[in-house]
């Protein structure tokens, strides 16, 4: 049961109280060209939080658009808007400025701070927030830096209440239209106390590497957010490829990896050209997790990956497995503190064995920004994810597809995931994505999109011999009728495949 004081900062509880309890001279964040130990870490948080309230004049309940890649002083930013009791609405690095102005509207941004390398998107926008201040500026006389610089410290915490609003987080629009999601204090330290404290036992001698930016909840948790919690160190890089973060993990030693498995897929066959040995804990989430990807890293590494479904509505991830409580294939149980069901068209839960929608309740929940998808998201009390799973008798879940995604082709019911999962075992395939493609005879055909391993040559034999493989390994009604060669999947800045643009290819 987490039980928090009604009035709390979340950012004060990871921050000050690391501090205080003696962490001060502890690595706090890890970045390409500083270290910052805790203490370090406080100092500039405070004189950011001064400028965003003494000069920029910004008043409790103001919203901060946080413009960067993963750096210390994007970290840095990111805190002291929470500790200034103002609301945090961090974008992803590669957005233009047509989706920033998007955001800006939909969350009334009255700040922006941007790393000075990502400004050119941010003076596109057509209705300039009051503030645009640059951080990573060094020469800029009137950056963050320069301003900091005239602030003393300490900066005392804004007393707020535990149900504040201190962060607005954007889906990463895998059907194509982003949505705010709002979160409290109480989430933030929700999320701290729930996944990494049960499934990683994180300590403070950890170090926490990954690929996902801190504006997608999952890079915001895992790389900021549980170190903090655990008293532990953070590696924030920017621009990372397979390669770098496996040379990455071998220079900082790192222990915990977060990361999709797209990633992982990469990671494996390069795996032993790299000191890894530090890893102990690997998580993938962001995406479904494949078998065949699960087993090339277990026999690269001898890790057993840590699988996780979590949601931006839900700020982490909800289910997941970790030491012998794996089951390959499955993604978990119940994070402790939350529980998970599974609904059937009607509303009515289902038993082991059926498919289903995900119906999840926890200490955290989806509230989304003026929107009327709401009441399509949360039914009495439940979430429900937009993913089809099963539960089996143990109680554990397994992914299916997203609910949007299921096929149906003559009268059958194939999850697209399934299909990919069998493609991926073949070696001419370094990715694919399956849908459905409407049709007259069958209501809709499955069909995949292939992307090729270097090698391998784009031809109607392979792809017979790509559909011929499906049949042999599932039954024959669930092989892709249809198959596509592409040179790349279109996917989401978090990760996540754009069905909706296979289907409008
Ligand atoms: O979108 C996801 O899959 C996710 C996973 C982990 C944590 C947070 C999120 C949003």
């Amino acid at each position: 049961e987490l039980d928090y004081p009604q009035r709390l900062n979340c950012a004060a509880e990871l921050l000050d109280a690391a501090v205080e309890r003696g962490a001060g001279e502890r690595i706090a964040i890890v970045g390409e060209h500083e270290s910052w130990t805790y203490a370090e870490l406080q100092r500039r948080v405070d004189r950011i939080a001064h400028v965003l309230r003494a000069d920029l004049g910004l008043v409790t309940g103001n919203r901060v658009l946080l413009r960067g890649a993963n750096n210390p002083m994007m970290a840095a930013c990111l805190l002291a808007v929470l500790k200034a009791g103002l609301i945090a609405v961090p974008t992803m690095p590669l957005l233009r400025a047509r989706e920033l102005t998007a955001i800006v509207d939909k969350a009334s941004v009255d700040a922006v701070l941007c790393a000075a390398s990502l400004r050119g998107e941010i003076d596109a926008i057509a209705a300039l927030p009051r503030h645009v201040v640059t951080f990573n500026d060094p020469d800029n006389p009137a950056s963050l830096e320069a301003m900091m610089a005239r602030h003393p410290v300490p900066f005392a915490a804004h007393a707020c209440a535990a149900d504040d609003v201190c962060l607005i987080s954007f889906t990463s629009g895998t059907t194509g239209i982003p949505k705010g999601t709002m979160h409290f204090h109480r989430d933030v330290l929700a999320i701290c106390d729930c996944f990494p404290r049960h499934m990683l036992a994180a300590a403070d001698t950890d170090i926490f590497i990954g690929t996902p930016p801190l504006a997608f909840t999952f890079g915001l948790g895992g790389l900021l957010l549980f170190p903090m919690r655990a008293g532990a160190a953070g590696v924030l890089l920017e621009k990372l490829t397979p390669d770098t973060l496996l040379a990455a993990i071998e220079k900082y030693r790192a222990t915990v990896c977060f990361t999709a498995p797209t990633f992982y897929r990469q990671m494996a066959p390069l795996a032993a050209n790299y000191d890894v040995s530090s890893l102990t804990r690997t998580v993938s989430a962001g995406e479904a997790l494949p078998l065949a990807t699960r087993e090339a890293w277990q026999a690269a590494t001898g890790l057993r990956m840590i699988d996780g479904i979590g949601a931006t509505e839900l700020l982490h991830i909800f289910i997941s497995a970790a030491g012998d409580a794996i089951r390959p294939g499955a993604t978990g149980k119940p994070v402790p503190g939350y529980q998970a069901c599974i609904l059937d068209a009607n509303g009515q839960q289902v038993g082991p064995g059926v498919i289903g929608r995900l119906a999840v309740k926890g200490p955290t929940g989806c509230r989304y920004l003026a929107d009327e998808r709401q009441k399509d998201y949360v039914l009495d009390g439940w979430n429900l994810t937009g993913d089809a799973y099963e539960m089996d008798a143990d109680g554990y879940f397994y992914y299916r597809s997203r609910t949007d995604d299921m096929i149906i082709s003559a009268g059958y019911n194939i999850a697209g995931a399934e299909v990919e999962e069998v493609l991926l075992r073949h070696e001419a395939v370094a990715e694919c994505g399956v849908i459905g493609r409407a049709c007259e005879e069958r209501g809709q055909v499955v069909e995949a999109h292939v992307v090729l391993q270097p090698g391998f040559e784009p031809t109607e034999a392979l792809a017979a011999q790509l559909q011929d493989f499906v049949k042999l390994q599932i039954a024959p009604y669930k092989y892709p009728r249809s198959l596509r060669f592409i040179d790349k999947l279109p996917r989401t800045e978090t990760g996540k495949l754009q069905r909706f643009k296979l289907r409008a290819t």
